[in-house]
């Protein structure tokens, strides 16, 4: 499988990095390449951009010497700010030059899980996977087949464009792509009706940023420095978070509340604010729904009652409440992490309804700061995008991610999934339940086809994988989540080997399949061009042309971008809504999960399962060998207490378990979680580790209070030594 003529950048020809990480924290330099040039080189420059699922999606710039790549630096624009992060420096050599890149169509040899393949071409494999898809469609019908694809390749066409007009082409099942976002957005729209509150950039205006439940010096690495800005000219940093993370190290003031409890906190915040009369009456007034009912509501949640919730101390609570409300401009930030608790939509509900009560949208650098997705879907032409007219009206059952071992599992389910197509996700990694996924995984009649650049822990029970282009390879539109930016993604190189782009598998099969319509077959770089086609005023000076010449651009946005200054709300009054008769409860309100009291007494432990790794992203690159190498084994962090009431000591190998499974991990006590709490990183995949599970073996399959996500963080374990 692995190509020795698949030559890469030779790793001694990047230059040693010598500057200093930037800021400590693992933005790099740029790292370049150096090559000789003959007359004959044909020296071309791409631009691009990060295909990752991450908020900051970067932007780079690509050299390539007669199609092979000898330069891949950040670009200059003003926030990727000429830095790529520790993840993705060495990209090119990482995973498009990798040599155990599959590179070929692959056919399944030995049994499911085994990753026993045998190379076969793709001429035999469209036409062997499409002869099956038909004959499930026949006997079956089409919602037998579930695609399942998340976060892999944030590109739209290679997302979203073909494939979905495929799926949804031959009425497969739908998925509901829910793991990430769903209920933490679904909690801000209760509140506040749109997510885009104060852009990253603008951070440096505030004075006093609480970062609720997010590490931004991992996961979210280059707004950072803006935070470090604002904290030189006089910012206070708190984080609000249950694991002491590098950031909640780094701020000022880290408040550790139990796990699930954000909205209990912040009630209690509204409590103080509201009876020391420290609240923007006048905004209020003006521009909110609900606030005699909320002031009514929110005398239960007193400080003592909810430092009894928390396990905070109640000055902790009246502290935070008066130094928030009296700071200016203040933010919060929050991001996804907390998000996976069963009541992780109420948490975010509760928390955008601060910035109301205290008039911060008032101020520049004040206010919410969330996600920027909707500045991209209010401009960018969607139509190129989103399934054509002739398919809009197409509906089928939906099945919803979190759920995916449930479904290959349920017999009931009519019809039932007979056939599993994965592109850009690693689910047998990053879905909950684990070992109910593989166990559906192992299903002898499940075809399972899975797109892929390496042989990943979900690949291994594919009966047909299909070798996937890298970002360097492959046209692509990129907007973002979590800047203003947009980035068009020009091929650098030609694919390697005999990869494709995910959009022309799907063109393939459906070429296989005899279907003529033509938004089947619409080329990437027509689909690239049609979605910048829109008068919409974010987007002038923006052009595919702008786009290629300068590469990541902002959208043209005022320059003091301040949504909730005065309103404008897009909840169906206009105001934000502390009371919200749509929503059941109609208030925010602390909903624990009502666990039974034998789990209780069986699994008393809250497991946290993040985003600890420096190197990772979800389970991307956990297989490279140096990178796995600097990653170092994982750890569970639990607390002295409660290691010393079982004997364990620093180093102890541990078997963490529950109903659903057992993960064998070295034991690191440490204060980094309170007395109740352990924790272990995300993304190393089961078959690294003895025992062959990992962190989502042990969690829940759980759907969130609202947006249907995944109560990820909501588990309970035990651990014993071993
Ligand atoms: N290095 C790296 N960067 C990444 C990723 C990665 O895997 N690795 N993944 C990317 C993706 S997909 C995403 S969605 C973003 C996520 O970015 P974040 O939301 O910042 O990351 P998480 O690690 O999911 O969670 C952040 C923090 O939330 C805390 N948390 C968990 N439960 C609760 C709770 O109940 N209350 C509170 N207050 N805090 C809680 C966790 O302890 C954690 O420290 O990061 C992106 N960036
Ligand atoms: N326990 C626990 N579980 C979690 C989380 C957590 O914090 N804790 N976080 C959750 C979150 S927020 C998220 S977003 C999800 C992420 O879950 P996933 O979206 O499954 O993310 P990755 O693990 O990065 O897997 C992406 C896969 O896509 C492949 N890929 C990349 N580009 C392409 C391409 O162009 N074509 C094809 N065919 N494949 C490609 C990569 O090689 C990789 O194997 O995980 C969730 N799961
Ligand atoms: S993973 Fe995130 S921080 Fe790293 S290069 Fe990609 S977009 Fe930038
Ligand atoms: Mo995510």
């Amino acid at each position: 499988m692995s190509s020795k003529k698949n030559k890469g950048i030779d790793r001694r020809d990047f230059l040693e990095i010598t500057g200093k990480t930037a800021i400590g924290i693992g933005l790099t330099s740029i790292p370049f390449l150096t090559s000789s040039c003959s007359k004959n080189t044909t020296i071309k420059t791409s631009h691009g951009a990060c295909y990752h699922d991450c908020p900051d999606r970067c932007s780079w710039k690509i050299t390539t010497s007669n199609n092979k790549i000898i330069g891949f630096e950040a670009s200059q624009n003003p926030y990727t700010a000429g830095k790529l992060c520790n993840k993705m420096v060495d990209f090119p050599n990482d995973v498009t030059y990798h040599p155990n890149r599959i590179l070929t169509p692959l056919k399944r040899q030995g049994p499911k899980g085994k990753g026993e393949f045998k190379k076969i071409s793709w001429a035999q494999a469209i036409s062997e996977v499409a002869a099956k898809l038909e004959d499930i469609i026949d006997k079956k019908g089409g919602e037998a087949i579930l695609p399942y694809s998340f976060g892999g390749n944030q590109g739209k066409v290679q997302s979203k464009a073909i494939p979905n007009r495929f799926f949804t082409h031959i009425g497969a099942s739908q998925l509901e792509r829910t793991i990430c976002g769903n209920a933490a957005v679904a909690g801000i729209l209760a509140t506040n009706g749109q997510t885009t509150g104060v852009l990253p950039q603008d951070i440096v205006h505030s004075r006093y940023i609480i970062l609720w439940g997010t590490n931004p010096i991992r996961s979210n690495q280059h707004l950072w420095p803006f935070i470090q800005k604002a904290k030189n000219d006089g910012a206070t940093i708190v984080a609000v978070d249950p694991f002491r993370s590098e950031t909640s190290e780094q701020a000022d003031w880290h408040i550790q509340p139990y796990p699930g409890t954000d909205t209990a906190l912040a009630l209690g915040l509204m409590h103080v604010i509201l009876k020391d009369n420290l609240q923007d009456q006048e905004y209020i007034d003006l521009y909110t729904v609900g606030i005699e009912e909320l002031k009514e509501h929110v005398q239960k949640y007193d400080p003592e009652s909810v430092a009894q919730i928390t396990g905070l101390e109640k000055e902790t609570i009246i502290s935070l409440a008066k130094t928030y409300a009296q700071s200016s401009p203040s933010l919060i930030r929050v991001l996804i992490g907390m998000e996976h608790q069963v009541n992780g939509a109420s948490a975010f509900r509760t928390v955008a309804m601060l910035p109301a009560l205290t008039g911060a949208w008032r101020h520049f650098g004040g206010g919410l700061m969330h996600m920027t997705y909707e500045l991209f879907g209010a401009s960018l032409n969607w139509e190129s995008i989103n399934l054509p007219k002739a398919l809009t009206s197409k509906t089928t059952r939906s099945i919803n991610m979190i759920e995916l071992g449930k479904a290959l599992n349920n017999k009931e389910l009519n019809p039932r999934v007979d056939a599993l197509f994965v592109f850009n996700s690693n689910p047998a990694v990053t879905t909950p339940n684990q070992n109910l996924i593989l166990k559906g995984l192992e299903r002898a009649d499940l075809l399972t086809i899975v797109s892929e650049h390496f042989m990943t822990d979900t690949a291994r029970y594919a009966d047909y994988i299909f070798p996937a282009t890298s970002v360097l390879e492959n046209w692509d539109i990129l907007d973002s989540w979590g800047t203003p930016y947009i980035n068009i993604n020009e091929p650098a190189i030609k694919p390697l080997g005999e990869s494709k782009p995910n959009s022309e598998l799907f063109r393939l099969l459906a070429r296989e399949m005899g279907f003529t319509e033509s938004y089947l077959y619409e080329s990437d770089i027509d689909i690239v061009k049609k979605t910048l086609e829109s008068d919409h005023h974010y987007l002038k000076g923006i052009t595919f042309e702008s786009l290629r010449k300068l590469g990541g651009q902002r959208l043209n946005l005022p320059d003091k971008w301040m949504p909730h200054a005065t309103g404008n709300f897009k909840t169906k009054t206009g105001k934000c809504h502390f009371y919200n008769e749509d929503v059941e409860p109609k208030l925010p309100t602390y909903i624990p999960k009502a666990y039974s009291k034998t789990d209780t007494e069986k699994y008393p432990l809250h497991l946290l399962t993040i985003k600890t790794p420096k190197y990772l992203l979800n389970s991307s690159h956990a297989n490279i060998e140096h990178i796995l190498k600097k990653e170092g084994k994982p750890f569970l962090e639990l607390n002295p207490t409660d290691a010393s009431k079982r004997h364990i000591e620093d180093g102890d190998e541990l078997k963490v378990y529950n109903q659903r499974g057992r993960v064998y991990i070295t034991a690191r006590v440490s204060q980094k979680v309170m007395q109740g709490v352990v924790c272990m990183p995300h993304g190393y995949w089961p078959s690294m580790l003895k025992g062959g599970s990992s962190a989502n073996a042990l969690t829940d399959d759980l759907l969130t209070d609202m947006g249907r996500g995944g109560a990820i963080q909501d588990a309970k374990v035990e651990i014993i030594k071993v």
